[in-house]
């Protein structure tokens, strides 16, 4: 006899899942059990469930199918809360199942009891409570297709441990079909006639267009038009950064000589992508509500056409089919003036992307850490980022190639690093996965090192250890100067807490090592975590601690 809980993992073979992520619970221990006869999937059990979650956030940002997510009831659903949110604002597909009191309980306040319909009813696309076992199959493959269409977004099942062991009269449910909206002919004759007439178009990309054949889509799109791409926030790896046509990163930190060239576009084309407003640069890049010029939008969810910005074609469609179809137009003859647009954005891009080894007076200027990952990263190497300034280095000065991949949140969740290093690590165990974090993140989900240890996850994990929470001392120094409050961390040595867990510890103490240290870390058949003494006074790569005091000037 097949229980509901068979049904349930009878169905995740069905849709092709190989992995899932969780910590174990009581409240869904019939599927563990179901999981335990299964040879198609592994299960990685994880330290925390923000780590689990964030695993099957990154593997689906890398596979483009739904990341699975195992938590138990209350404080384990608590924990994964980071993981549905960060698959919200990522628009990325997340399935989370749930353990929960069972269903004679419900409703009496039992131990560990949340109504998760209220709890993740803002976050999730949407949230399913199963009592009827027969259904449990049926409802999973529903997930599958709620997270994978339109806006791709996270859904919860949650799973009543009694019925789990109930009969099923189903086995597993197959996929079911997926909706893309497709722009009809006219409406990319429209786009390309609007394309083909403007002098200063800018393409803004979105991670819709991250499977590599998007990538390839959207190069092949860009070369055919004389277009200029700027990727969307946390999207930088979709487009060649060294390539003529790359116009700029749209996330924190864009200098205003780039952002104002770009503003100067007299036509916007966002494809891929909700618009944001980081991508935006404060809903500046198209101007909300009333854009400075045309904005063309290509999304495939209605609900984000033409809501915050006055658009003047919104095609409801998907991404890579639409730009392979413009790409697939014969474009007329740029109009004069096209190349010189090309040449002010890439020259804009160039002059910020620029290296110069800079020296800090208080310890490594994490720049050095990105030239020597810019010297010895391989075309196919994954880097993951935690949220932090640190993070600014990677965007300025490493220049992704589509072949590389960049793992980062659009959601600015701290605590993605670690996690989504092992998750690539796993995937793709035969690339160079490097991660970048800081000294806070790091201690937030780093207890993953020991996931990363057990499975033999190849992950390299650099730590800007500046012994500060520097973002927000950054925001202090320039909203409250010279009142830090609960910014200042002590920190272990991050070399021995790596060696404590059975990895590798190693440190970079003196920018001339990186190159060194990096060299010793992807020789290394395991994981290692890397202690960098990063400099505080250099904060970030687009500004200094000391040109904050008051009266510097910016
Ligand atoms: C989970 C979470 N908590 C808090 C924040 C707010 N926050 C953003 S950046 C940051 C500091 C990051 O510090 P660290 O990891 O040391 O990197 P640094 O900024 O020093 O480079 C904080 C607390 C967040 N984004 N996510």
């Amino acid at each position: 006899m097949k229980r509901a809980a068979d049904a349930l993992v009878d169905t995740l073979v069905l849709h092709g899942v190989d992995r899932v992520f969780c910590v174990p619970g009581e409240s869904y221990l019939a599927v563990l059990d179901a999981l335990h006869d299964c040879d198609d999937i592994q299960v990685v059990s994880c330290r925390h469930e923000g780590g689990a979650g964030f695993m099957a956030v990154a593997d689906a940002k890398l596979t483009g199918a739904p990341g699975i997510a195992l938590v138990s009831r209350g404080p384990g659903a608590c924990n994964a809360a980071i993981a549905v949110h960060t698959a919200e604002q990522d628009a990325v597909p997340l399935v989370l199942f749930i353990g929960q009191v069972p269903r004679a309980d419900l409703g009496r306040g039992a131990f560990q009891e949340v109504d998760y319909k209220i709890t993740f009813g803002d976050m999730a696309k949407h949230v399913d409570e199963v009592h009827d076992p027969k259904n449990l199959a049926k409802v999973v493959a529903q997930a599958f297709q709620i997270a994978q269409e339109g806006t791709p977004g996270p859904v919860v099942v949650v799973l009543p441990e009694d019925m789990l062991t109930d009969p099923a009269e189903d086995t597993g449910v197959s996929p079911m079909a997926l909706e893309k909206p497709k722009a009809t002919d006219a409406q990319v004759k429209a786009v390309a006639a609007a394309v083909g007439r403007a002098t200063r178009p800018v393409l803004i990309a979105g991670g819709m267009l991250r499977a590599p054949s998007a990538r390839a889509a959207l190069l092949a799109c860009s070369e055919a038009w004389s277009l200029p791409v700027a990727a969307s926030f946390k999207n930088q790896d979709i487009f060649p950064n060294e390539h003529d046509h790359f116009a700029a990163h749209l996330g924190y930190g864009v200098p205003a000589s780039i952002r104002e060239t770009l503003q100067d576009a007299d036509l916007i084309v966002a494809v891929g992508t909700r618009l944001g407003d980081v991508t935006t640069q404060g809903y500046l890049l198209p101007e909300a509500p009333q854009p400075k010029q045309p904005l063309i939008h290509v999304y495939p969810d209605g609900e984000h056409l033409d809501h915050v910005f006055e658009t003047a074609q919104a095609v409801c469609a998907d991404a890579e089919d639409f730009i392979e179809r413009l790409a697939a137009i014969t474009p007329p003859q740029a109009p004069q003036g096209r190349g010189d647009w090309l040449k002010r954005l890439r020259d804009a891009n160039r002059k910020m992307a620029e290296w110069k080894p800079w020296s800090a007076p208080d310890g490594v200027n994490f720049g050095h850490v990105i030239a020597a990952f810019r010297n010895q990263l391989k075309d196919d190497a994954v880097i993951t980022m935690d949220a932090g300034n640190f993070n600014s280095w990677v965007h300025r000065y490493f220049p992704f190639k589509p072949t590389q991949v960049l793992l980062g949140a659009v959601s600015g969740a701290m605590g993605l690093g670690v996690p989504s290093a092992v998750a690539a690590a796993l995937r793709h165990p035969d690339r160079q996965v490097v991660t970048v974090c800081g000294d806070g993140g790091t201690l937030m989900t780093g207890n993953e090192l020991a996931t990363a240890v057990q499975y033999g996850a190849k992950v390299r994990i650099f730590v800007s250890n500046n012994k500060s929470y520097g973002t927000i001392r950054l925001h202090q120094e320039k909203s409250f100067p010279g009142r830090i409050e609960g910014t200042d961390l002590v920190n272990p040595d991050f070399a021995k807490w790596a060696e404590s867990f059975g990895a590798k510890g190693l440190r970079i103490d003196r920018a001339e090592d990186a190159d060194d240290v990096l060299k010793q870390a992807l020789a290394h058949d395991g994981p290692v975590v890397i202690d960098v003494s990063a400099s505080l006074e250099h904060i970030s790569a687009y500004t200094n601690l000391n040109s904050l005091k008051p009266g510097k000037a910016q």
